[in-house]
């Protein structure tokens, strides 16, 4: 096998290993690293929990005296900065490694090119950009949030054969199979937060957690949108945030309808309703429009949002331009002349999206679009 081949192959693998930790590691991103030499693997680390120590450490350290002449692979750039953990790039030259093989630069400002400079400057072979692209995907949360000052949005859509995603005034329609609401779980896992809209809320009453045997301490941070402070206290959300966290965000997100402004609360109500639900442990963020709430989600670490409804917030989102990811899971079922349309569909999703991948969940389809990027 060929060098290059060699490299892509154990990248691969790399990239693979990064997955493990994430959602687990914000605001650090989850890295993956794999010592090998002589073609053999003697070395793992993948960011740890919570995001230290660093994959490199924690790989070096797995390797041993092994470390001494071998190529790492690390899925992003590593570090030359002294944080909370002396700087990876050092670590690396000081175990003795003759090479290193990076997906990604850091775009993080106190790393940017000085991680690859200390490895040059010590004598230490450096390939860049070996599977770029993939290692792009999986470090989406990371560059979004350094680069775009919001967390990478996903939202995910569950649509039936007839193109809708509900029906009206019923909570919870059965759109697909077991086997796509696992995906949809899995999802969940791997994301630092999850946000509907009231009216799914309170329709729907969903918990939005993980109940994946195995998984269930990984479940995202639950975000409601609420102007007007709805949510009841007696909803599952409500009721279970001192187990999650749940952040309901009430402010001008959208102006009040012409036929709904007899019925919005005036501020003692909304006083009152705001110190009940903080009373359940609710944090109630005020945030003005999108833009807003998500440069304040960034900027409490939350690098991935999955969007999960309904058809108002997913249109809202689209309308601001703020989805980096279409998930469309397609059903088989039909709902009926009451049903929900989607606002976007597997026909209609907007040119600026691109198909990335898809596959069969049972008698469900996934696919998944990303957004064509401009910069
Ligand atoms: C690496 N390997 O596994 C990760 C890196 O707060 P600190 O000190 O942990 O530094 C956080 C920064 O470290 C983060 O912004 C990113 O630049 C880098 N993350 N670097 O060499 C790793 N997770
Ligand atoms: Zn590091």
């Amino acid at each position: 096998m060929s060098g290059a081949a060699d490299d892509a192959r154990f990248m691969a693998a790399a990239i693979e290993l990064s997955l493990k930790h994430l959602g687990q590691t914000s605001t650090n991103p989850s890295v993956g690293c794999l010592i090998v030499k002589d073609g053999v693997v003697v070395g793992r680390g993948v960011t740890a929990k919570g995001g230290r120590p660093h994959a490199e450490a924690l790989a070096l350290n797995d390797a041993g005296e092994a470390a001494r002449g071998a190529t790492a692979y690390v899925t992003l750039e590593p570090c030359s900065h002294h944080g909370k953990t002396p700087p990876c790039a050092n670590a690396l030259v000081a175990a003795g490694i003759a090479r290193v093989v990076v997906a990604v630069t850091d775009p993080d400002e106190r790393v940017s090119g000085r991680g690859l400079k200390i490895l040059r400057d010590a004598g230490i072979e450096v390939t860049s950009s070996v599977l770029e692209e993939e290692g792009r995907c999986a470090l989406a949360g990371y560059l979004t949030r350094q680069t775009k000052g919001r967390p990478y949005v996903i939202l995910k859509l569950a649509v039936s054969a007839d193109g809708m995603i509900g029906r009206r005034g019923e909570g919870q329609v059965a759109i697909t199979g077991p086997m796509a609401r696992n995906q949809v779980q899995l999802l969940r896992s791997v994301t630092d937060a999850i946000l509907v809209g009231v009216g799914t809320a309170m329709v729907d009453d969903p918990e939005l957690t993980v109940r994946l045997e195995g998984l269930e301490d990984r479940s995202p941070i639950r975000i409601v949108l609420d102007r007007r402070l709805e949510l009841p206290i007696g909803s599952k959300l409500a009721r279970t945030a001192r187990e999650v966290p749940v952040i309901v965000v009430c402010g001008a997100l959208a102006p009040v309808p012409e036929d709904r402004v007899s019925e919005a609360a005036g501020p003692d109500n909304r006083a009152a309703r705001k110190a009940a639900l903080e009373a359940m442990g609710v944090e109630v963020l005020e945030a003005p429009d999108l833009d807003c709430l998500l440069l304040g989600l960034a900027s409490r670490g939350i690098s991935s949002l999955l969007v999960e409804g309904g058809a108002r917030v997913a249109a809202d989102f689209l309308a601001a331009d703020l989805v980096d990811e279409i998930d469309l899971y397609q059903g088989d079922v039909s709902v009926g002349p009451d049903g929900i349309a989607s606002p976007v569909t597997r026909e209609t999703i907007p040119q600026t999206f691109r198909p990335l991948r898809s596959q069969h969940l049972g008698s469900d389809r996934l696919d998944i679009f990303e957004r064509v990027r401009k910069d």
